[in-house]
C-alpha cells in the first residue's frame, strides 16, 4: 500500500482530476468477463505523457506496481490489478489528442487514450482508412490495442495492430520517455524497439502515442451472410474469394449455428436474413478503393459458382449500409450473447489455415469426451487460422462448477492445437489468465530471452507483475 506522502506527491502531479479513489475506482478493477475482481489504492488519470512520466517516476522511486489501463477491455485480465490492494491503476483516458494526420503519407500521430473508433472516425474524415477493428472498438484504446497487439476482423487484409505501427513513444519503468515517434517508411537503424512493446501488455513501458498507417478509404464495399454445410465448406469459399481477388477480401468469418442461435437468443433487434438455419456461417467482406472494381458483380460470380457446387447453401448480400451493419452485428455481438447465454471458457487459438476444419471437429470431440453436454461454439477470423473455440456450459450445470474446470477445458483444447502446430493465444494475449502456460509453450531459451528483457526494462519488477510472464 503506498504511503500518502506518495499519494499526495502524484495528486500534485495529476490534481484532483486525475486521481481516482475509493469507490470511484470501481470500473476499473473488474475485467469485461468478470473472472478478476482487483483492489487499487489509487486509479491514476494524467493528462498527458509529461505528467504520466512524472507518476512513473514517482512509482519507481517507492516502488510502487503499475498497471498500465486503456479501455479495459482485455480478455485476458491484462489490465486488472491484484487483489492485494497495493498496485496502483495508471489509466489513459484522459489523452486524447490525435496529434497530426497526413492523408499524403498516409499517417496519423495520436495518443495512446484515443479510442479505436475515434482513431477510425478521425482518419474517414482525412479520407483514409484505419484497417483495424475489433467488436470493442469503441471503448479499447490505442495503447490498449498495441499493447495487446490486437488483430480482429481485417488481418486477413492488413495484418495485426503490429503492422500498422511506424514510430512510438513510451513511457519507461524508471520514468524516462523514449520519443520513437517517426513515420518513416523506411529506418533500419538498429534494433527495432517499437516492436518490442507493441505485444508486451504493460509490462516494461506505457505507450503514450503512436504513429499509425493508414490506407486509401475503400470506394465500394460488399458484405454478404452465407450459411454453409461445414467449415471444410467455409475454406472452400475463403479460396475462391481468394483466387478471384485477394486484394478484396478485407474480412472473411466464421460463424456456427449455435453460436448465431446465442445473438438471436439474446440480442435485441438481431434477425438472421436467411431463409433456414445451417451449420456454419461465413460472413465475407469485400472492399476497394479502385473505382469501378466490379466488386458486387464478382461477388455474385463466386456466390453463385459455389451455391451450384453445394459450398453455399444460402447466402444474402447487404443492399445498404444499414443491412451490411445487422450482418457485422451478428458477427460482433458473439462475445456479448455468450456471455448472457452463461458461463464460457475461451480458447483464443490459431492453427494453420488450412488446418481449420480438422481442427474444430478433433477439440469438439475431445472436449465432448471431456464433458459431456458442453457446448462448443467455435468462431472467428477463419481467414487468418485465428478460431474462438468456446466452450458454453452444458445447459444445467452450474456455473460456478463448470468455470473450477477452465485449466482442464483449456488444456483439452490446447492439446488439440499442438497436434495442428498452432498457437495457444493467437491475438487477446497472455495477461493473468496464461502466463502458467508460458513454459511449456514458450520454455526454454525462447521464455529466457523474454525474462532478461523484462528484467534489463523493468529491474524493479513495477511493471504489470503477474502478467504475461509466468
Ligand atoms: P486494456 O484491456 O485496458 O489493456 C490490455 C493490456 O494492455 C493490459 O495488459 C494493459 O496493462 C496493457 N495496456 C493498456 N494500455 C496500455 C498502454 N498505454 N501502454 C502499455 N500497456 C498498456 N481483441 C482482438 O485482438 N481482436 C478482437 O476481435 C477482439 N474483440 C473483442 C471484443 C470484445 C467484446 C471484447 C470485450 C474484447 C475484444 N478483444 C479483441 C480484446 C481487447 O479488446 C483487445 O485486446 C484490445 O486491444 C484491448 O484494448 P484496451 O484499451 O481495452 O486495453
Ligand atoms: C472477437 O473476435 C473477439 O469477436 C472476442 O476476439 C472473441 O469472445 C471471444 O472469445
Ligand atoms: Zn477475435
Amino acid at each position: 500500500m503506498p504511503d500518502s506522502a506518495v499519494l499526495n506527491a502524484i495528486r500534485a502531479v495529476v490534481g484532483e482530476r486525475g486521481l481516482l479513489t475509493g469507490d470511484s475506482t470501481a470500473g476499473y478493477v473488474e475485467d469485461w468477463r468478470r473472472l478478476y475482481h482487483g483492489r487499487t489504492p489509487a486509479v491514476v488519470r494524467p493528462a498527458n505523457t509529461d505528467e504520466l512520466a512524472r507518476v512513473v517516476r514517482l512509482c519507481a522511486d517507492a516502488r510502487i506496481p503499475i498497471v498500465p489501463q486503456g479501455g479495459n477491455t482485455s480478455m485476458v485480465g491484462g489490465a486488472t490489478p491484484s487483489e492485494t490492494g497495493d498496485q496502483l491503476v495508471l489509466s489513459t483516458a484522459r489523452m486524447v489528442r490525435i496529434r497530426d494526420i497526413d492523408p499524403l503519407d498516409l499517417t496519423m500521430t495520436l495518443e495512446a487514450g484515443v479510442t479505436l473508433q475515434a482513431a477510425q472516425q478521425t482518419a474517414a474524415e482525412a479520407g483514409c482508412l484505419l484497417p483495424l477493428s475489433i467488436a470493442s472498438e469503441g471503448s479499447a484504446q490505442v495503447g490498449g490495442v498495441l499493447a495487446t497487439n490486437a488483430g480482429g476482423n481485417n488481418t486477413v487484409r492488413y495484418g495485426n495492430a503490429r503492422d500498422m505501427v511506424l514510430g512510438l513513444e513510451v513511457v519507461l519503468a524508471d520514468g524516462s520517455v523514449w520519443n520513437g515517434l517517426r513515420r518513416l517508411r523506411k529506418d533500419n537503424t538498429g534494433y527495432c524497439l517499437r516492436q518490442l512493446f507493441v505485444g508486451s501488455e504493460g509490462t516494461i513501458g506505457i505507450i503514450t502515442a503512436a504513429v499509425l498507417k493508414l490506407v486509401p478509404q475503400p470506394r465500394e464495399v460488399c458484405v454478404a451472410l452465407c450459411a454453409v454445410p461445414s467449415p471444410e465448406a467455409a475454406l472452400a469459399l475463403f479460396a475462391r474469394f481468394q483466387s478471384h481477388d485477394p486484394a478484396a477480401v478485407s474480412a472473411f468469418e466464421l460463424m456456427s449455428g449455435p453460436g448465431i442461435g446465442f445473438v438471436l437468443r439474446h440480442i435485441d433487434a438481431a434477425v438472421l436474413p436467411l431463409a433456414t438455419h445451417a451449420p456454419f456461417y461465413v460472413l465475407v467482406e469485400l472492399a476497394t478503393p479502385r473505382p469501378d472494381a466490379g466488386l458486387r458483380t464478382a461477388l455474385e460470380t463466386v456466390l453463385e459458382s459455389a451455391l451450384a457446387e453445394d459450398i453455399v447453401s444460402d447466402a444474402a448480400i447487404a443492399e445498404s449500409m444499414t443491412q451490411r451493419a445487422a450482418m457485422w452485428r451478428l458477427r460482433e455481438e458473439h462475445s456479448e450473447a455468450q456471455k448472457r447465454e452463461g458461463a464460457s471458457v475461451k480458447n483464443d487459438v490459431s492453427v494453420p489455415v488450412s488446418k481449420v476444419p480438422a481442427f474444430i471437429r478433433h477439440a469438439s470431440e475431445a472436449c465432448e469426451a471431456l464433458m459431456p453436454g458442453i457446448r462448443p461454439v467455435p468462431f472467428g477470423h477463419v481467414g487468418d487460422g485465428n478460431i474462438h473455440f468456446n466452450l458454453q456450459q452444458p445447459v444445467d450445470a452450474d456455473p460456478a462448477w463448470f468455470l473450477a474446470q477452465d485449466h482442464a477445458i483449456m488444456e483439452t483444447v490446447n492439446d488439440v492445437v499442438r497436434e495442428f502446430e498452432g498457437s495457444f493465444s493467437a491475438e487477446h494475449g497472455i495477461g493473468r489468465l496464461k502466463p502458467y502456460m508460458m513454459a511449456s509453450w514458450r520454455g526454454g531459451a525462447e521464455l529466457r530471452l523474454m525474462q532478461r528483457i523484462k528484467a534489463a526494462l523493468d529491474p524493479n519488477g513495477i511493471m504489470n507483475p503477474g502478467k504475461l510472464l509466468p
